[in-house]
């Protein structure tokens, strides 16, 4: 099976630059730094300008040839800062500008919603269709359709494992990013002289294949080092349902742990509402040392702030991978079959500058204000 690892950060800086027009350099000397700043306001605008001009002028040529392209869309849901970026990077990608006519549906984490979305999609004949599914079986039969009706579907995020009937999926390694969070809870861990780790899981929606891999990925460096996880619970990858079970975790285990590990940042938030009120502190400076997964703007502040230990990221901005996709076929070529985008693992100290996963060596970074400015999401 082909497979290709793309640096989605690397992509989606291009296109926020393409966005905004050429940035100014931080390496402009400071007394010229707010002309410069101004001239270069003025310039982005002008290219801001001209692009909008170009765009719409594609979008009637588009429409005049009859080249549009309609893709149907059936997200997961909203139910997160990293669903957000995600639907975002979508509707900027496969926008009237661009040619594309986007069917978008909000499918609320209900699966038989998503079911009848894809079957709506098949109703109105799209060109394509794209599937973030909120679990990772039951897809045979509708994608059956979908073949049956000639509409090729791509994958996008979490994985389908019961069928194999889809063009290609882009997204990320869940399970490497568990693993990535074992091995530098180890390493921080012996970097700090903390010799007993006492955890406790709030993990994402149940059936999700970012759940599952999250939940093997940890679980794998937590049973080789011997580790205790106390329990491991659902918060459905909301900030709600990450206070609801850290609230009963403070209560059920008070004083009994000194990790928590959110499967998504927004659980992140809400275990953190609940143990500021339950008088546990977390963080760098705490008692409890706090993961999270997803990497979006807000739980780096956190990070850099300190009340979030360490942050492995999960890049929501692989639309344009799709998009190189649906061209490929556009042209008449054979995609990739698994395109992966690639990620970065953060932190707020810089006492375990890398660590090793699956026999590679990934680099933790430490988290700055520059850093969270130039991120996408
Ligand atoms: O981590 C979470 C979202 O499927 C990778 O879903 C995605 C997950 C992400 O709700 O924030």
């Amino acid at each position: 099976m082909k497979r290709k690892i793309v640096s989605v950060l690397v992509c989606a800086a291009m296109v926020a630059t393409m966005a905004v027009g050429c940035g100014s350099s931080s390496d402009t000397a400071d007394t010229s730094a707010d002309a410069a700043a101004t001239e270069d306001a003025a310039d982005d605008a002008a290219a801001t300008e001209d692009a909008a001009a170009d765009d719409a002028a594609a979008a009637d040529d588009a429409a005049a040839t009859g080249d549009v392209i309609t893709v149907g869309f059936a997200q997961v849901g909203h139910e997160s800062d990293w669903r957000t970026a995600s639907t975002q990077s979508c509707q900027d990608v496969f926008s009237a500008e661009n040619g594309y006519d986007l069917q978008f549906v909000d499918c609320d984490n209900d699966s038989a919603v998503q079911l009848e979305a894809v079957r709506g999609f098949i109703e109105q004949d799209v060109d394509y269709i794209i599937i973030d599914p909120i679990v990772s079986t039951g897809w045979d039969t509708v994608l059956t359709e979908c073949e049956d009706a000639g509409i090729p579907v791509i994958v996008i995020d979490r994985t389908i494992d019961d069928s194999d009937k889809y063009v290609s999926w882009v997204g990320s390694e869940f399970k490497t990013e568990g693993l990535a969070a074992g091995e530098w809870l180890k390493a921080y861990a012996e970097a700090k002289g903390i010799t007993e780790l006492n955890i406790l899981v709030i993990e994402g929606s149940t059936g999700a294949s970012a759940t599952i891999g999250r939940t093997d990925g940890f679980k794998e460096i937590a049973d080789r080092e011997g580790w205790n996880i106390i329990d491991s619970q659902t918060g459905d990858f909301t900030q709600e349902g990450g206070q609801t079970v850290m609230e009963s975790y403070c209560k059920s285990y008070e004083g009994q742990f000194n990790v928590v590990i959110c499967q998504n940042d927004n659980e992140a938030f809400g275990a953190m509402d609940a143990m500021t009120a339950a008088g546990v502190s977390y963080g760098v400076d705490g008692d409890v040392i706090l993961v999270s997964f997803d990497g979006c703007r807000t739980a780096l502040d956190y990070c850099l702030a300190g009340d979030i230990n360490a942050v492995f990221e999960c890049n929501p901005m692989a639309a344009p991978m799709v998009e190189e996709v649906i061209q490929a076929l556009e042209a008449g070529e054979t995609p990739e079959a698994e395109i992966y985008v690639e990620e970065s693992c953060f932190a707020n100290e810089d006492i375990v500058p890398t660590i090793e996963v699956n026999g590679e060596s990934k680099e933790m970074t430490v988290v700055t204000q520059e850093l969270i400015d130039a991120r996408p999401f």
